[in-house]
């Protein structure tokens, strides 16, 4: 992408993961910037093992590899400008405006998922001791022209998931998409560097965030509670008010129990 630092794009017909890919280049030395993008992945990953699933030639399945100046503690920041660029893109192509779920998700309107990311750090090369952050592998996976309904869908997906296609009523060109996510990425990755431009993207995501001010089950590996999501600490982390207390979810899987149907 012109004007921007991804101008090594490597396209890929089949690959297993855009973001298996990256972490190796990132291990061998390759420089900020460069993008991995396929077709069809085999074995695209979500977070903690799942899958994520795409037909062959009809999504966005993109990674990124950053070397973000950022402080330790603020390296969810680095998916929160893929995720905000991702929302921005879409915007500015289809004149959609999404949401973000936390930690990870961009919904429709009617809460059904469009999109995940998932950062996965390159610790082995991170610098030893402390900060700054190491380097992060961001991949998003956006459904562009599928599913096309709900019968598109395995079983487990039905009813919680959906597509530009679906939200657009037309095919959208994926390239077009990516074009415009890159460049909405460059000045947001820009950001990064300066506390002025940390601040500015984390309150873009609380903007975006339409987990804040709704009331949520937090499902923990070992416990599960419902509260009120109050807001997201400078960290990322999520603020949930249950029962008078308030709680910081740092990680864990969260459903909207009323706002959404895709939780
Ligand atoms: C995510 O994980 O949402 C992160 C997905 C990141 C995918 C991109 S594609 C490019 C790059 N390369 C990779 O290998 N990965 C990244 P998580 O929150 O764990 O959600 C995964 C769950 O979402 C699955 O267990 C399914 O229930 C559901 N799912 C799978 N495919 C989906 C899809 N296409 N649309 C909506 N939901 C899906």
């Amino acid at each position: 992408m012109p004007g921007t630092r991804f101008t090594d794009i490597r396209h890929f017909d089949t690959i297993d993961s855009t973001n298996r890919y990256l972490l190796e280049a990132a291990r061998a030395g390759a420089p900020e910037g460069v993008v991995a993008v396929a077709d069809h992945q085999s074995a695209g990953r979500g977070r903690l093992g799942r899958r994520w699933e795409a037909p062959a030639g009809t999504n966005l399945l993109v990674s990124v590899l950053l070397r973000p100046e950022l402080p330790v503690d603020q390296g969810h920041l680095a998916s929160a400008v893929v995720a905000l660029a991702a929302l921005d893109a879409v915007d500015l192509e289809l004149g959609l405006e999404l949401m973000v779920k936390w930690p990870n998700d961009l919904l429709a309107a009617d809460g059904r998922k469009l999109a995940g990311v998932l950062a996965e750090a390159d610790w082995a090369s991170a610098a030893p001791g402390t900060p700054p952050a190491p380097p992060v592998v961001v991949g998003i996976g956006i459904n562009v022209n599928w599913p096309d309904g709900d019968t598109d869908l395995p079983d487990e997906l039905a009813g919680t998931t959906t597509s530009l296609r679906q939200l657009a009523g037309r095919v959208v060109d994926r390239e077009r998409l990516l074009g415009a996510l890159l460049g909405a990425l460059e000045p947001r990755v820009a950001d990064l560097g300066t506390v002025v431009g940390r601040a500015a993207q984390a309150d873009a995501l609380r903007a975006r965030c339409a987990t804040v001010g709704t009331r949520v089950r937090v499902e923990l590996p070992d416990h599960r509670f419902e509260g009120v999501a109050t807001d997201l600490t400078p960290e990322g982390h999520l603020v949930v008010e249950s029962d008078g207390v308030l709680r910081t979810v740092v990680a864990g899987d969260v459903v909207h129990v009323r706002a959404s149907p895709g939780g």
